[in-house]
């Protein structure tokens, strides 16, 4: 118990100075222009800090059993879980005191719906593709271990086949302040979850390891699978002391329904009891660290700019001149840079877009042929059908070929797209790394300061939602047909689909591109927007280093004295 009362108390100091250096950071640069990347990244970290809500997320390959473990910890089945590749959407649970659920859509609007109808808009099954274009989703349940102000994530599984589930779930990773990744014992880790926790085990800063599924191994199998992967944990992938927690989520849901006395021993309460310790002994601190580090950051940058200030001050009236205007060259130099950088990411964009336009028109050519001749045997197998109920089954066959034609196109064209701007995202984020690099070493030699390394971290994603339509038969035809004897009207509707196969096709081949035109663009102009933001928190605190006037200057001595002991006391929580 003293433990963690001293915990609580050491952490409640730390969160103090955190909360006085943001404070004084942004009361630094009060001066510089509103909106400035550096204060705009200081008022979100304060927000974070002060709604201190905890993001939990579950994450790990699909099919192990995330879902099935959360609904375990809820001890109700709420979300959905199934053989194939289920849940689609980045679900939050909260603490409510009655259960609910909310969808967010993408385009901003929000909807409350009954939890039994989850599954329409979080699986894949339900929403696929999700075309329903559902952005996130909250429930509230009424689970203690929630109020602790708590935020419990369920997300896609990575490595499906479904690629935008994998891109959903590491775009989210930034908000993870601790992850439970599930594994399970068939087989205990492959080499998806491998390369998984190797990209991201430096972003998140706490990991908690959940072996699923033991109800399908003997006890002396579970002992020699939990040795093996404790090893490849700590060895090979070089986590710190992990912890893993071996447990049948399958079980404690059938005991609850069942109400059984299971053989197996359960396992989910020693997770439990770890977790409710981790809540009160721990989350602070891992959520505190979280925003430590990026102040720290933050104040190395500013402090840097402050010393570049002061060396400036020792140096004569010409030396000084030619230096100021040096460092503003390599400004200058570096926003250039930057400013290319954008023009070929839209350049890029473009190309990008212009190679979805030649994909989707060759899909529709070659898709025409075996069209025309599903179309005669449906003909064929529908002899007696006219008027209404000959546009009704011709719109419903063709509803089905237009789905049909581009949702398999479109699986393999988002997993394309996505791989393109993933290494897009990564080219682009090393060059604007490289600018600002070449640009503090530059100005640390000028000045003989030495350099801060400032590095940035985005990430470019994309998701595409497509919806089609297929006028209704009768009235893309001419109404006159409606007035021709049956067999003649049969023979001219069937005739005319045919000729008007490609153009159907080609319709919604448009409202596709025009589609992925909009999501690009989204997302373009968000990671623009994030490496900007990154940027200027180098390029403002250098452009202010040589800032003369009078007050700044007496300052400067006392500001670096300042950013001193508030790193220091930040890098003391981080570490
Ligand atoms: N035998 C056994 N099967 C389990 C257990 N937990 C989950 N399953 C089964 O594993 C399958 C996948 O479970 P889900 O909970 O949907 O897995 P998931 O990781 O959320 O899957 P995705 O959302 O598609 O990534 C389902 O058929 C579950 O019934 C368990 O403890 N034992
Ligand atoms: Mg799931």
């Amino acid at each position: 118990m003293t433990g963690i009362d001293g915990n609580a108390g050491k952490t409640s100091k730390e969160r103090q100075s955190v909360e006085y250096a943001i404070a004084s950071l942004l009361t630094l640069c009060k001066g510089e222009a509103k909106g400035s990347g550096i204060s705009s990244k200081l008022h979100t970290l304060q927000r974070k800090l002060r709604t201190n809500r905890f993001h939990l997320a579950v994450l790990g390959q699909m099919k192990r059993g995330k879902s099935s473990f959360i609904n375990a910890l809820l001890r109700a089945d709420i979300l959905p879980t199934g053989v194939i590749p289920v849940t689609s959407v980045i679900t939050e649970i909260r603490y409510s005191s009655s259960p609910a659920a909310t969808i967010h859509y993408s385009t901003g609007q929000s909807e409350n719906i009954p939890i039994a109808l989850l599954a329409d808009f979080i699986t894949e099954a339900g929403n696929p593709g999700n075309k329903k274009q559902v952005g996130s989703v909250e429930v509230g349940y009424p689970a203690s271990f929630l109020g602790a102000n708590v935020v419990l994530i369920d997300t896609p599984g990575i490595g499906s086949t479904h690629a935008h589930n994998t891109r959903t779930t590491e775009s989210y990773l930034e908000k993870i302040d601790a992850a439970i990744v599930v594994l399970s014992v068939d087989p205990p880790i492959t080499q998806v979850e491998s390369d998984f926790l190797e990209r991201v085990k430096d972003d998140i800063p706490r990991f908690f390891f959940v072996l699923n599924k033991i109800d399908l191994v003997t006890p002396e199998e579970l002992s020699s699978i939990s040795h093996f992967l404790l090893e490849e944990l700590e060895n090979r992938l070089q986590l710190d002391s992990p912890e893993l927690f071996p447990l049948s989520a399958r079980q404690v849901l059938s005991t609850k329904r069942d109400n059984s006395d299971a053989s197996f021993p359960i396992k989910l309460i020693d997770f439990e009891e770890r977790l409710l310790q981790f809540f009160s002994a721990e989350k602070d601190q891992v959520l505190l660290q979280s925003v430590a580090l990026d102040v720290t950051t933050i104040a190395r940058t500013m402090r840097f700019a402050i010393a570049i200030g002061i060396s400036a001050r020792a140096m004569s009236v010409e030396n000084l001149a030619d230096k100021g205007r040096a460092l503003n060259q390599l400004i200058a130099q570096a926003e250039l840079e930057l400013r290319e950088l954008h023009v070929l990411l839209r350049q890029r964009t473009a190309d990008i877009l212009d190679q979805v336009e030649g994909d989707l028109r060759s899909h529709v050519e070659s898709t025409i042929p075996d069209l025309r001749k599903r179309l005669k045997t449906f003909e064929r197998q529908h002899p007696k059908e006219t008027r209404t109920s000959l546009g009704r089954i011709l719109e419903e066959f063709l509803m089905q070929a237009v789905d049909e034609t581009f949702h398999k196109w479109k699986v393999q064209e988002d997993a394309r797209i996505e791989a393109e701007l993933h290494s897009l995202s990564d080219r682009f984020v090393a060059q604007a790394n490289g600018i600002l690099e070449r640009l503090q070493q530059g100005a640390g030699t000028l000045f003989e300061v030495p350099v801060e390394q400032f590095s940035i971290a985005c990430n470019l994603d994309v998701e595409s939602h497509l919806y089609y339509m297929v006028e209704p038969i009768f009235h893309s035809l001419d109404n006159f047909i409606l007035l021709l004897p049956r067999f003649l009207l049969r023979l001219v509707v069937f005739r005319k689909l045919d000729k008007n196969l490609f153009s159907i096709l080609d319709c919604n081949a448009g409202r596709i591109r025009y589609d992925y035109v909009g999501r690009l663009e989204k997302s373009i102009n968000k990671f623009d927007k994030e490496l900007q933001a990154a940027v200027s928190i180098v390029t403002e605190s250098l452009k202010s280093a040589l800032c003369t006037s009078p007050h700044k200057a007496n300052n400067q001595a006392r500001t670096l004295n300042l950013l001193d002991t508030l790193i220091a006391d930040c890098s003391r929580t981080v570490a």
